[in-house]
């Protein structure tokens, strides 16, 4: 029996990806900014439909980085969410800041944002909501918001890749997004994210904060680390960009049928909306209502049992990870409570055998 993880790597053919390296061993220049990453960095800002981008080496140095470059007062406070990867806490901590965690939505696992105005303080420096799973926030009204309070939206889209709204990339939303090409991801460059932007000030300020903060040979003009996308990297970008649409279709296979199946069966319940203009079929979050005849982790064992690995993305909250000892402990977080304890997200990638996906629904049918 097939064993079946709750993702798998989309991977260019062999041949395909050897001849786009071949010329490195010519060339010899494998990073900082080569001829790969600035070919890459061009076809995305087409496909993501942006004004501006520029690649990262992960999408947590991409946030961290987008964050840094507002040079916010230190222990100013950023609205965001904590039923999300921990990345997105560790990025506002890291920079200084502190997080104040907003609830979410039952029907799609985004920021509420009627509850955002109730968290803002004469601190508050920013927003940074999560489009979780792919799952489109309430962008127009975090808009209005934003600019009511004067605040910066900083928009986590590590699971938004290829999401439009009003024929606009997601990405373009905001006062930047950031996106997750994690080997793990609908788009990956093995390792790799990006930020992107309309104020096209932010690609000079982000080309030298992902390089030391170096400006020239002379002049390092912020204090930053080393984020940059190596050649090796933008390759598979190059190669996987090229394959995307089938890897789509593939999903989207898998993915309605899900659908199918979880509407159908008592107890189980789809976590997903569809207000944005178009679906990119990332990730199945299934929510484990009482009426299923087993709870979540009951349910995650019984996979287990057939070699198949769901993952509680995202549990726990990150409001209650031990590594920040309580300090950021929000009172009301019912919603995200409630959904990161019944969360399950279920195998979805390129080329998911008919077998494992019969093996798959018939636990979901039958518990
Ligand atoms: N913001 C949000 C909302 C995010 O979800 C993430 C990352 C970020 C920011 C930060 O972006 P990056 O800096 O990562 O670009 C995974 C990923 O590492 C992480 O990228 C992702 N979110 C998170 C939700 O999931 P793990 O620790 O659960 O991954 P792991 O190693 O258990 O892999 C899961 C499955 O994927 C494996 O069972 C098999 C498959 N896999 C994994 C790897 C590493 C492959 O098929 N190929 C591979 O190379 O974190």
């Amino acid at each position: 029996m097939e064993k079946i993880l709750v993702t798998r790597s989309s991977m260019p053919p062999f041949e395909e990806y050897m001849e786009k390296v071949r010329p490195l061993w010519d060339s010899h220049w494998l990073t900082n900014m080569g001829a790969n990453h600035n070919e890459l960095e061009k076809q995305l800002k087409e496909f993501l439909k942006v004004d501006g981008i520029s690649l990262m080496v992960n999408g947590h140095m991409a946030l961290e980085l987008i964050i840094h470059s507002f040079h916010f007062p230190k222990d100013s406070e950023v609205i965001t969410t904590p039923f999300t990867f921990v990345s997105t806490t560790h990025a506002i901590v890291r920079n200084g800041l502190k997080p104040v965690f907003c609830d979410i939505k039952m029907e799609d696992g985004t920021i509420d944002e009627t509850k955002i105005e109730g968290l803002i303080t004469d601190r508050t420096v920013a927003i940074v909501p999560v489009h979780v799973y792919g799952n489109m926030c309430n962008v127009n009204a975090i808009e209005d918001i934003a600019k009511k309070h004067n605040l910066k939206v900083i928009y986590d889209a590590a699971h938004a890749f290829g999401i439009n709204y009003k024929g606009k990339g997601i990405g373009s939303y905001g006062d930047a997004s950031i996106f997750s090409f994690h080997a793990t991801k609908v788009f990956n460059t093995i390792e790799g994210g990006a930020v992107t932007y309309n104020d096209p000030t932010l690609y000079e300020k982000l080309f030298y904060l992902r390089d030391f903060g170096i400006k020239d040979e002379e002049s390092v003009v912020d204090i930053a680390p080393n984020a940059k996308m190596n050649e090796f990297a933008a390759a598979m970008g190059l190669c996987n960009l090229k394959h995307l649409d089938d890897a789509l279709a593939s999903r989207k296979k898998a993915y309605e049928l899900y659908v199918e199946t979880i509407t159908a069966t008592k107890g189980l319940r789809f976590l997903g909306a569809a207000n944005s203009d178009n679906l990119n079929y990332s990730y199945m979050p299934v929510i484990v209502e009482d009426e299923y005849p087993l709870n979540r982790d009951e349910l995650k064992n019984k996979f287990a049992e057939s070699d198949v690995y769901v993952r509680k993305y995202f549990y726990p909250l990150t409001s209650n990870m031990e590594c920040f000892n309580g300090e950021y402990k929000a009172s009301s977080l019912d919603n995200a409570e409630y959904l990161s304890r019944r969360v399950l997200t279920l195998p979805l990638y390129e080329g998911m055998s008919d077998e494992g996906l019969e093996r798959i629904m018939n636990i979901l049918k039958n518990g």
